[in-house]
């Protein structure tokens, strides 16, 4: 097969993401359309299943299928809504774990780890602004019931993963479409301290709008909204949104989540 250069990720325009986000975006539709058909045939048979936990078993089954469905190919969920700029609002500053300890964002750097080598590359704040910058308005949604439009401006997480190769078990630089089984299904994500801590789906993590952001509503992050650098990931709850980024790592392992292990659905979108 010819695995022919990918082009670097700060050399594709605009144009290129948005096609690529719509072929993805198809071949979701197709699957949806077909699990519809499949559920609507099969709906005569589950109703009439004994129960698992109050659920018939087959959509239980059904369930756990779809998860691991979503992880054998590279599939972004839908786009969640954008809205217009002068909508913008500032969220509250909500939670604070692993942003506790004495820190210095100026003396701040990042850790790119992938699960299958030793060595991580240790990026600054200059090479990942480097990378294609993107500008958008989404709602932060927490599952305490609020929810506020965000002018968010960062990086895309699937630009990084293209640029450093760091998403791949082969180590050469993602390629999204030809070669989705090249990638780790995972990606986690901790403080400096790790006292914060999230795991995504490999799906979420390079979906168009999951973001590294560094400014908010035209504005340098604060530290108590994650400066020098967060994660946004408009497809998730406000938990998934770590805030003071330390490390990424790329892993074929489900990776821990601070919330998950409290009770929380481990996937968190809405
Ligand atoms: N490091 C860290 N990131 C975090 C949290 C946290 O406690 N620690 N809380 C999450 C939750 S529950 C929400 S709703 C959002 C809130 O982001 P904001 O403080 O910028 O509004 O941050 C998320 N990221
Ligand atoms: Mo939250």
């Amino acid at each position: 097969m010819n695995e022919s250069v990918v082009v670097p990720a700060a050399e594709r325009n605009d144009r290129e993401v948005e096609q690529r986000m719509r072929r993805l975006t198809r071949r979701g539709f197709a699957t949806g359309g077909m699990g519809a058909l499949a559920g609507l045939l099969a709906w005569g048979w589950v109703r009439t299943r004994p129960q698992d936990q109050g659920i018939p078993w087959p959509l239980r089954r059904m369930l756990e299928w779809n998860a691991t469905l979503a992880q054998s190919y590279f599939r972004p969920t839908r786009l969640a809504p954008t809205f217009s700029m002068n909508v913008a609002r500032w969220p509250r500053a909500n939670g604070n774990l692993g942003l506790q300890n004495a820190f210095d964002p100026a003396a701040w750097s990042l850790r790119l780890e992938n699960a299958t080598e030793k060595r991580p590359l240790i990026l600054t704040l200059a090479q990942i602004k480097s990378l294609p910058r993107v500008d958008m308005v989404t709602e932060l949604k927490c599952i305490e019931g609020w929810s506020d439009p965000v002018r968010w401006t960062g990086v895309r997480l699937a630009d990084l993963a293209l640029r450093w190769g760091k998403a791949t078990r082969s180590g050469k630089a993602a390629d999204l479409e030809r070669f989705p089984s090249d990638l780790l299904r995972y990606v986690s994500i901790s403080t400096p301290d790790m006292g914060y801590y999230v795991g995504l789906d490999i799906e979420s993590a390079l979906h168009p709008q999951t973001l590294l952001c560094y400014a908010m509503n035209g504005r340098s992050l604060t530290v108590e909204h994650g400066a020098p650098l967060r994660l946004v990931i408009p497809v998730k709850y406000g938990i998934k949104n770590i805030k003071r980024i330390g490390t990424i790592r790329f892993t074929d392992e489900r990776p821990a989540d601070y919330w998950a292990e409290r009770g929380y659905d481990w996937y968190a979108g809405h």
